[in-house]
């Protein structure tokens, strides 16, 4: 039997009557949005692609109007839902405050409405993320605070990936479902249900990190890729290598074949100051709620994403997810590295 969307949801409020969920009603707008967005990449891709044959004038300002396309399209589709007090997305300066004509309720969305959007020029995968929190603060009007919590009190998170086929993967924290979406009817379909990490093979799970980075990494880092890259010991895993730059993509890819998506601390802003890339609110909190429902793991490489609590709404934090194996071989790599690296010769 075909399970729809809203078939699924039906079937989960069913299922946990006690719990207020009301907020899966808004996977519902998420959905809506995500077939626009979802329509507008595939046009754009075509844009770009008569772009390279020189028969239209598509720019890399497209990729950044579809940004903003991306945007407006998440904001129009769940500011009148009801269910909301505050939103903010990635880069805003400010939460967004939902207008007056529409009633308030007692989610937070935060979300980024097109991860990896430069991707569209080459035809790679791109991702909306979002992650939905229950308001702390008092009164209809939420506030930053709302926005600033750990990735553990999420209610919901989730992705769409806009590849050869639109995906809609979430958790509620009752495990991970991914939807499709099916062209002809225009419906997200339930294709996997229950989604975990495969078990970790010995060898030839994915390893995804930008090696272009290299020059840029602590010591620590160049040695635990040295190490991933080149094994020499006995038991030393051999990895798979892939990356593609979207951040949905090789998570999304991760989660079915098994592996680990790094994305370190680097120097490469300030050779002086360690920065990070990803942004924590909408990027690796969501990811680390599906991965630990998936039986995988997100950590910063020493503390577990869900864990962190925010300071900022643009924090960025440097990122290790994936099957949980591969993420604790990691931290253990790096704590055990670092008594050597770090320690001083004996006297
Ligand atoms: P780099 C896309 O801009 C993004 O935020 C993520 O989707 C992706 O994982 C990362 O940046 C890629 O960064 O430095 O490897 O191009």
């Amino acid at each position: 039997m075909l399970v729809t969307l809203s078939r699924h949801i039906i079937d989960q409020q069913r299922k946990f009557p006690q719990t207020s969920g009301k907020f899966i009603e808004l996977l519902l707008q998420i959905a809506m949005a995500a077939k626009m967005v979802a329509y507008e990449v595939r046009k754009a891709s075509i844009l770009d692609v008569l772009g390279a044959l020189g028969k239209a004038t598509p720019t890399l300002e497209d990729s950044q109007k579809l940004d903003t396309f991306a945007r407006q399209t998440f904001v129009k589709a769940l500011e009148p839902s009801g269910l909301l007090c505050v939103m903010w997305y990635e880069e805003a300066e400010n939460v967004i405050h939902i207008s007056p004509q529409f009633p308030t309720g007692p989610y937070v969305l935060n979300f980024d409405p097109l991860d990896g959007a430069s991707n569209i020029d080459v035809n790679v995968s791109v991702g909306s993320i979002f992650s939905i929190h229950r308001q702390l603060s008092k009164g209809e009007k939420g506030n930053d605070k709302d926005c600033l919590q750990p990735g553990r009190k999420q209610v919901c998170a989730g992705y769409i990936i806009y590849s050869t086929s639109t995906m809609l993967v979430y958790t509620a924290g009752s495990g991970v479902y991914g939807f499709t979406l099916h062209p002809g009817i225009g419906e997200f379909i339930l294709t996997h249900p229950e989604m975990k990490f495969p078990q970790v093979k010995k060898n030839r799970n994915i390893f995804s990190v930008n090696v272009g980075n290299y020059p840029y990494w602590e010591a620590l880092t160049k040695r635990y890729v040295d190490a991933v890259m080149h094994p020499t010991a006995k038991n030393q895993k051999i990895y798979k290598y892939r990356y593609t730059g979207s951040l949905v993509a090789d998570f999304h890819r991760n989660l079915l074949q098994g592996g680990l998506f790094l994305y370190p601390a680097d120097y490469k802003k300030d050779p002086k100051k360690l920065d990070a890339k990803l942004h924590l609110l909408v990027e690796a909190s969501p990811l680390a709620l599906i991965a630990e429902q998936a039986g995988g793991k997100a950590s910063t490489g020493s503390e577990n994403i869900l864990d962190v609590q925010p300071v900022s709404l643009n924090q960025r934090t440097p990122l290790v997810i994936g099957s949980k194996e591969d993420v604790e071989h990691y931290e253990n790599f790096i704590r055990e590295n670092a008594r050597t690296l770090f320690s001083f010769p004996k006297e």
